[in-house]
């Protein structure tokens, strides 16, 4: 494999899955794997666990490690072509992506969307400006429009959990205070399209993700009637597609455990950050049913098959 831009990069799920299992019982079996090879890590937007568990990741594989973080350290970025450099930025990404190849084996990418203009987001300007001009492989870290690390270990995480074949599973919008981007419920959708589930999306009114993504999936706009029987309950907001960047703050929307009690005993589900009581109650969260620690805790094995991979086919 040559870059991990989307889950679309996935060439057999199943045995990546399993393949992931068998890394988190013996993580450092591959540690010769990565000796004197560099990964480059590139922040244009904060991060706890992408930035934690990719490093954890490369260090399992005997890879050495640097990290940038381009908020307000790094210089500026231009990515349109023949633009006269008169303005702000300072740097095109044409001789950054080159230089970084210089010095790296592999890069690792977080550019979130800006929730100003859909087009420009949807273009993947950022990483697929990387792809292009960088010499070595790119992963994504989450960018505008994907989050595939996370929804490969959101697939570890539920073939873990699962007591049925096909289990229910529902992704819930919930309100948040801020934009956020479509990019994690993006790759959770196009992820369980993948897998044997029985797959719901509920939202209100007006959160439809891109019907490119959602495809056929069923969306009930009755959350309560949507978590009825469901064994997962993966819980994210995210800001309109439709009225681009609009903020969602229904209260009628948190994950409360009345909410939960209406579910298969279901396990709740969320990539972190969080914020409590807001998108999720206390009682949810801080309960039996929820994964979201270990769900964490698989960013590692997913980051780290991800990077298997890539250093194999080097
Ligand atoms: C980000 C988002 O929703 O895309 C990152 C999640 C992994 N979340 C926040 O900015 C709170
Ligand atoms: N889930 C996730 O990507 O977390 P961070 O934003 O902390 O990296």
């Amino acid at each position: 494999m040559k870059n991990y831009f989307s889950i679309k990069d996935i060439d057999s799920l199943n045995t990546w899955v399993q393949e992931a299992i068998e890394l988190k019982k013996t993580p450092l079996s591959h540690n010769q794997l990565g000796k004197d090879k560099t990964i480059g890590l590139l922040f244009f937007n904060p991060s706890l666990r992408t930035r934690l568990s990719t490093q954890k990741a490369a260090m399992n594989l005997g890879m050495n490690v640097i990290v940038m973080n381009f908020t307000g350290e790094g210089w500026s970025l231009e990515y349109g072509d023949g633009t006269v450099m008169d303005q702000g930025n300072s740097e095109h990404v044409k001789e950054a992506a080159q230089v970084v190849s210089q010095y790296c084996d592999v890069l690792a990418i977080r550019a979130f969307a800006k929730l100003e203009d859909r087009k420009d987001d949807y273009s993947e300007k950022v990483l697929k400006s990387f792809i292009k001009y960088a010499a070595i492989p790119v992963i994504n870290m989450e960018s505008a429009t994907g989050h595939p690390l996370q929804a490969l270990t959101d697939a570890i995480t539920i073939t873990e959990h699962k007591k049925t074949d096909k289990p229910k599973v529902v992704l819930s919008w919930a309100p948040h205070p801020k934009a956020l981007p479509q990019a994690v419920a993006n790759s959770f959708v196009e992820m369980m399209q993948h897998m044997d589930t029985h797959f719901v999306i509920t939202h209100p009114v007006g959160f439809e993700l891109a019907s490119e993504i959602t495809k056929e999936v069923p969306i009930d706009y009755n959350q309560e009637s949507a978590f009825k029987d469901a064994d997962f309950i993966y819980v994210k907001n995210w800001s309109s597609y439709n009225d681009y960047g609009k903020i969602g703050e229904d209260k009628s929307w948190k994950i409360t455990q009345e909410k939960m009690n209406l579910t298969n005993n279901a396990k709740f589900m969320h990539c972190l950050p969080v914020r409590r009581n807001v998108v999720v109650e206390d009682a949810v969260i801080d309960s039996e049913n929820s994964i979201v620690i270990e769900q964490a805790n698989n960013r590692t094995y997913a980051a780290q098959l991800v990077l298997k991979k890539i250093l194999e086919t080097k």
